[in-house]
């Protein structure tokens, strides 16, 4: 991320100015300075007080022991990783807040001059369908990738990851039941912030006609993007783009092959009763269908795409990239999925009481990884999976087509290039295969949905409930 991004984000010590990340945290040449001072063998500071001396950009000369301690507890350290070297899960959780405070500015600017918003208008194909999506849309993005961090202290957690196993105890503590009308990001008028949005819990409500879909060209005139791009361009684009939005780095995830789930772990999954399992699930890939958003969006000629075009696209989409990603966290030696932390096989999802679908999703991920596919390839064919003009309720398809067709052609070319032409068909093949597993999918929902309809109504994040649909829109689904 480049110096100029971060330092939207004011000093973490005082408030001041900051100038990019020293010593591991986001501060000021001030601060930086006096922690370098501070790391030499002969300084000593105590404070005259109770400890406790505010720290602010007036006050960070009074008090150097408390200004330390800040620094300290902030997560400041001699040895801390320089920036460039922080890990993906640190990247992303910098990349959203540096959001989060872009998005505060411009709202900030919008209550100085409101614009006129872009609102969701549901198609006459959606309408009624969903009803989570028609809402107004947010006046800039609300979505934040950080809900993977949901138990660090709010002070640490922009730096420091938490180990994926801690963010599901968060996550499992979801509850919607008074999340209606308190937790509409927005005030009455549509316009006020509301910090509230930053909560897992709310982030994981958040509709996706507010996850910052809004195009780029809101006149609707046709932006030349990606059509101007040159192929070799738009294929480092995509692959970026997937490499940002990854969740984990693929050597992060080989480095962790050893972590398999104990028998006793394993029991205590299986020991969840049916709907405890499913919420955790259904959490877990609300999760990673948040990335597969933001992947949506860094698309070159996503954005320029309708709204509801968007919309469609990762409803019908997003659940088959989080399966193609899944391939990434496969192991095949001994047929488990980096889960929670650690290396699962299908028995650990015993309690979902949906076997042949765990099963198949297995399969596909075994079958998948035996094309032995490069990150490239993997992005480029996601990127494929997601824009597909034959999704239903597409409202401009030729436009869809037109970005679809540079996609195609970003594949084809790395396929070229890795003298690997012959994959096309076969991951042509496995395009297919996602669709059925979808479907399976949304039976699956529509089952558990009649034995626990509280549990879906009350419990499930409402962007899963958006992405997995209404009953209507299961049995559309399910007959396509
Ligand atoms: C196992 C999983 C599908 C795969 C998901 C992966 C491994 C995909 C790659 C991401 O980077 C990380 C990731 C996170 C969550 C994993 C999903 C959790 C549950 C889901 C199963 C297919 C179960 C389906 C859940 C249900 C039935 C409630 O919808």
């Amino acid at each position: 991320m480049m110096r100029a991004q971060i330092e939207v984000i004011p000093c973490k010590i005082c408030g001041d100015k900051s100038s990019g990340v020293h010593y591991g945290v986001i501060t000021c040449e001030g601060c930086k300075g006096f922690f370098r001072r501070s790391q030499s063998s002969s300084v000593q500071y105590s404070c005259s007080r109770q400890s406790n001396c505010p720290i602010d950009r007036a006050s960070r000369n009074r008090c150097q022991s408390c200004r330390l301690k800040k620094c300290v507890a902030q997560g400041m350290s001699r040895d801390a990783v320089k920036f460039g070297r922080m890990s993906k899960r640190q990247r992303d959780s910098l990349f959203a807040e540096v959001e989060r405070h872009r998005q505060q500015q411009r709202l900030q600017a919008n209550q100085v001059d409101p614009q006129p918003l872009p609102a969701y208008r549901p198609s006459k194909e959606s309408r009624g369908h969903s009803p989570h999506l028609i809402q107004p849309l947010a006046p800039t993005y609300s979505y934040s990738l950080d809900q993977e961090l949901p138990n660090c202290p709010p002070e640490v957690h922009s730096y420091l990851g938490c180990v994926a196993g801690e963010a599901q105890n968060a996550a499992l503590g979801y509850r919607s039941s008074q999340r209606s009308v308190e937790n509409s990001s927005f005030s009455a008028t549509g316009r006020g912030f509301d910090s509230r949005r930053s909560t897992p819990e709310a982030i994981l409500s958040i509709p996706i006609s507010e996850m910052g879909l809004r195009p780029f060209d809101p006149e609707g005139s046709f932006c030349p993007y990606p059509t101007s791009m040159h192929i070799e361009e738009l294929c480092t684009s995509i692959v970026r783009s997937h490499r940002e939005t990854s969740q984990y780095r693929l050597e992060e995830i080989q480095a962790l092959r050893w972590k398999i789930f104990s028998r006793e772990e394993i029991h205590v999954y299986q020991s969840k009763s049916v709907d405890g399992m499913w919420q955790h699930c259904a959490v877990r890939l609300t999760d990673a269908v948040q990335y597969v958003v933001e992947f949506a969006k860094r698309i070159p000629g996503f954005r320029q795409l309708g709204q509801n075009d968007q919309i469609a696209l990762l409803k019908s989409g997003s659940m088959e990239v989080v399966l193609v990603r899944m391939s990434r966290m496969f192991n095949t030696e001994n047929s488990t999925v980096f889960f929670d932390g650690k290396f699962a096989g299908t028995e650990l999802f015993r309690s979902l009481a949906c076997g042949d679908f765990i099963a198949a999703v297995f399969d596909f991920a075994h079958s998948l990884c035996a094309l032995r596919l490069t990150e490239q390839q993997v992005a480029l064919f996601s990127a494929l999976v997601l824009i597909n003009s034959d999704r239903p309720c597409l409202e401009d398809r030729d436009r869809v087509l037109r970005v679809r067709k540079e996609v195609e052609m970003a594949l084809s070319h790395i396929l070229h290039r890795d003298n690997q032409e012959s994959l096309l068909h076969k991951l042509y093949q496995k395009v297919s295969q996602l669709k059925s597993l979808c479907v399976l999918h949304i039976e699956k929902l529509r089952w558990f949905r009649q034995q626990y309809p509280l549990t879906v109504n009350s419990l499930f994040p409402p962007l899963y409930k958006e992405l997995f649909g209404s009953d209507t829109d299961i049995q559309a689904m399910a007959t396509l």
